[in-house]
């Protein structure tokens, strides 16, 4: 089965793992690339890193984003240069930072140079940004507009998210390969990412929402998992990020965002009593345990996100 997921960082690429066991080469991961920055002169990817480690068996599971065993003798010596050093950077994470940033400069694409790293740290997936373009996700709070990693890292997610602009988007194309892999799909899956900030700039490159909804109406089923469990997202600031943006902190308010795109919605047995509200949006709910804890978790939760594609085939 040919599966194409839409993925942010830490949860999105989870479920990807969990997707790649059970469909291997046949899975493509679309990535956000709104979240990426410059560092030390060097360009950083951290969703299609977290994605790229995670498939690769090399993530740091605990903390989710960079590698496991990391060291950090690089980012004490630019502290000492008197750098700013507060988006941490491994030695061994620096190696992929400066062959991308090399490539690129080369004139590679983005999706080129990342189709290539993968390939090298053996990802039997296809791993692609959702553009080779610029896009920078901003947001207003009440110091007016920081850069995302300003407000995710810098700022630990504290100020109150008013509004969110993904800066070059208008600008922005799908890069070929990602529209030919989502024509060839047999099932679509929007992980359990943040719908704002993860899902929500992937799905605003131009063109995207037709070649999905070009999908949809020749037969391919999507699913989106929810990344509200109980009214909290399991890792960031997805649910504060929805109420001060005037949406329900809850997998309902996750589906009603992916309404009209979607058939069928993943929610946690914690959510069941909202699966009837769901289903009232015209969506099937699915209701199962969306945590995933360990390599058996996500296999399974994989497994159930296919299964509830074929029933929702059209
Ligand atoms: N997250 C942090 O909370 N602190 C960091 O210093 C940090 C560094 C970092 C470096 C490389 C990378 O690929 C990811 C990194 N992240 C860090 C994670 C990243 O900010 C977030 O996971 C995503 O951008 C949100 O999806």
């Amino acid at each position: 089965m040919r599966v194409v997921a839409l993925a942010g960082g830490v949860g999105g690429a989870k479920l990807a793992y969990g997707l790649q066991s059970q469909v291997g080469s046949d899975l493509s991961v679309v990535v956000n690339t709104a979240d990426d920055l410059e560092r030390h002169g060097l360009r950083v990817c951290p969703d299609v890193d977290t994605v790229m480690y995670t498939l690769s068996g090399l993530a740091d599971r605990e903390q989710g984003w960079g590698l496991a065993s990391e060291t950090w003798n690089a980012s004490g010596m630019l502290e000492r240069y008197g750098e700013d050093v507060w988006f941490r950077l491994g030695d061994r994470d620096l190696a992929t930072h400066i062959v991308r940033t090399a490539r690129l400069r080369g004139g590679e694409l983005l999706t080129d140079v990342t189709m290539r790293l993968a390939r090298a740290l053996g990802v039997s997936a296809t791993i692609m940004p959702m553009t080779d373009d610029p896009v920078r996700t901003q947001v207003r709070t009440d110091d007016g507009w920081l850069e995302f990693q300003e407000y995710f890292v810098h700022r630990r997610q504290e100020p109150v998210v008013h509004e969110v602009r993904f800066d070059g988007i208008e600008r922005a194309v799908v890069p070929a390969r990602v529209g030919g892999e989502i024509g060839f799909a047999e099932a679509i899956v929007m992980a359990p990412s943040n719908p704002i900030v993860s899902i929500g700039p992937i799905l605003a490159v131009p063109g995207m929402r037709g070649l999905l909804d070009a999908a949809r109406r020749g037969g391919t089923p999507v699913v989106a998992v929810s990344p509200i469990v109980g009214g909290r997202a399991l890792k960031g600031p997805a649910d504060t990020m929805l109420a001060s943006l005037g949406h329900e902190a809850s997998a309902l308010g996750v589906a009603r965002i992916y309404e009209g795109l979607v058939d069928a919605f993943v929610l946690d047995r914690a959510d069941a009593a909202l699966a009837k509200d769901v289903g009232a949006l015209g969506l099937q709910a699915v209701v199962t345990d969306t945590v995933m804890t360990d390599d058996a978790s996500r296999a399974r939760l994989a497994a159930e996100v296919l299964e509830a594609a074929k029933s929702a085939r059209r």
